[in-house]
């Protein structure tokens, strides 16, 4: 399927290597098998902890933060180099268009020059106390660290947590999702080629209950971090209770755009349907609520249904508005849903363009109120629903009515207003008149409530990555 490496392979401590059993890797374009991946065991988990811990006692342990960021910025400039190798994997493997593949690499390539630039600008203080003492801060990594990977942006969420994790003297595991392990793999090549130490980064491919419960579960693992599911975020977290040991959690949102009447409609049309579409709606962001001042639904709703019924969905190397969904089971999770919602009105959709994959038409949804249970949960595909509110409290009040906060967005020209919104939206993140802000590699990002805690991105997500210790000298 590659000529660039054998898929079959997982790393551990700097070596290739096979296991048993393997997985098969299909095209979600095509539903054809394509190639197969190593079935990591909890054998393997083990090895791989142990390498890590082993390059924590080595070379990787001692080295100091500005070659660790030098390795990280190397890796870099050989992502940008590769990215057109990367984007065809992930189209292939993910689904997802080309061009957000691209994107998807480039990203990958803008954390590890974020991180690897911001690898030694992390430290501790020292702090006044009593007379006679010196008292200052170490800023430490954790030890060896837990990556559970989800199939959505495989490559963007490894480099917002492997390149934190690693820039602040962490060593990694990394476990893929069993539907999208190839760019993983294509990454730890690269940052082998890059200089990264043995051990430092092992790649474990395998199934969630298998491989992933076993490294979640390791007592070797000191930090975890996970995005994906709620039933399996709460798994995680539980697993690792048993060890004492921290977590990092984002698991998905119902994250509304509010748009008012007095909104820059030209400006906001394109963000209220591409934030809701892109990667076939299957974005822990997803702006999948547009709650709409009922003086303006109408005239919203017929524009943003003009768009929908040019939306094109297609094979991913055709390089459409939209590719399939990655899996038969995921389609059959947004259809149940769309069988669902018999008392909406369906307000346009888009064009399925291929056969064979797994392929749902866009859907734009009205009629709902906050309640509905459309609007309340995260349905994971192109489907969006729109929702009237006539006054401020009530956007506030459906907007923060899930059980989900992790992003939100308000279009409106009123500063107050945008004032009062960033302080009340239960969010992790609130956009003022856009939505994403370009990806934001260096913006904290994370949920509130069911879309877990912590925060990744930025340099808030090296503060998470480490750990405080205070030393106090008394010296007389
Ligand atoms: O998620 P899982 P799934 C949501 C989305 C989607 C639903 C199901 O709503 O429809 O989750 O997707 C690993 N111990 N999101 O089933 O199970 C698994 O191997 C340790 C939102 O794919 O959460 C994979 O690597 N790990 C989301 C990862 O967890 C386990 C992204 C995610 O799988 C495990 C993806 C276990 N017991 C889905 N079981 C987001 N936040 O963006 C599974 N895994």
């Amino acid at each position: 399927m590659t000529a660039w490496f054998d898929t079959e392979e997982m790393l551990i401590d700097g070596v290739w290597r096979r296991g048993g059993a393997t997985l098969p890797v299909e095209d979600p374009s095509t539903g054809q098998t394509i190639g197969r991946i190593a079935r990591g065991t909890a054998g393997d988990i083990d090895a791989a902890v142990t390498a890590a811990q082993a390059a924590l006692d080595g070379p990787w342990g001692r080295m100091t933060a500005l070659e660790r960021g030098r390795i990280l910025a190397r890796m870099g400039q050989m992502v940008l180099a590769r990215v057109d190798d990367l984007a065809l994997l992930e189209a292939t493997d993910v689904g997802k268009p080309l061009t957000q593949a691209r994107a998807d690499a480039v990203a990958l390539a803008r954390y590890l020059e974020f991180y690897g630039g911001a690898a030694d600008k992390v430290h501790g203080t020292t702090i006044p106390y009593l007379d006679g003492y010196t008292v200052y801060t170490l800023r430490q990594p954790h030890g060896v660290t837990g990556h559970i990977v989800p199939w959505n942006y495989p490559m963007q969420i490894i480099g917002r947590s492997v390149g934190a994790a690693l820039a602040m003297g962490n060593a990694g595991v990394l476990k893929p999702a069993e539907e999208a392990c190839l760019t993983a793999l294509a990454f730890a090549r690269i940052a082998q080629e890059a200089g990264l130490p043995a051990g430092a980064l092992n790649v474990v491919p395998g199934l969630g209950d298998e491989a992933g419960a076993a490294l979640t579960a390791h007592p070797g693992v000191h930090h975890i971090s996970f995005t994906g599911s709620v039933a399996t975020g709460v798994r995680v977290q539980q697993a690792a209770a048993t060890n004492v040991v921290p977590v990092t959690l984002e698991l998905g949102g119902k994250s509304p755009q509010l748009v008012f009447d007095d909104a820059d409609l030209e400006e906001a049309l394109p963000f209220l349907v591409n934030a809701g579409i892109q990667n076939a709606g299957q974005t822990c962001s997803a702006a999948s609520r547009i709650l709409v001042h009922a003086d303006i639904h109408d005239a919203v709703v017929s524009r943003m249904a003009a768009r929908y019924r040019d939306l094109r969905v297609g094979p991913a190397q055709e390089d459409l508005d939209l590719g399939p969904l990655i899996s038969a089971r995921q389609r059959e999770i947004v259809e149940g849903f769309l069988a669902r919602a018999g008392d909406l009105t369906v307000a346009a959709e888009g064009q399925v363009a291929g056969t064979g994959g797994h392929f749902v038409a866009p859907t734009l949804l009205t009629g709902a109120t906050g309640d509905h249970p459309l609007a309340r949960a995260e349905i994971f595909g192109p489907v969006q629903v729109v929702i009237p509110f006539t006054s401020e409290e009530e956007a506030v009040a459906i907007a923060n009515g899930t059980d989900y906060g992790l992003v939100a967005g308000v279009w409106t020209r009123d500063g107050a207003r945008q004032m009062r919104l960033a302080r009340d939206l239960r969010a992790g993140q609130v956009f003022l008149n856009n939505y994403g802000a370009g990806g934001g590699v260096e913006l904290p990002f994370g949920g509130v409530g069911k879309s877990g805690h912590g925060r990744e991105k930025g340099f808030e997500a090296l503060y998470g990555f480490s750990q405080l210790k205070t030393v106090a000298a008394h010296h007389g």
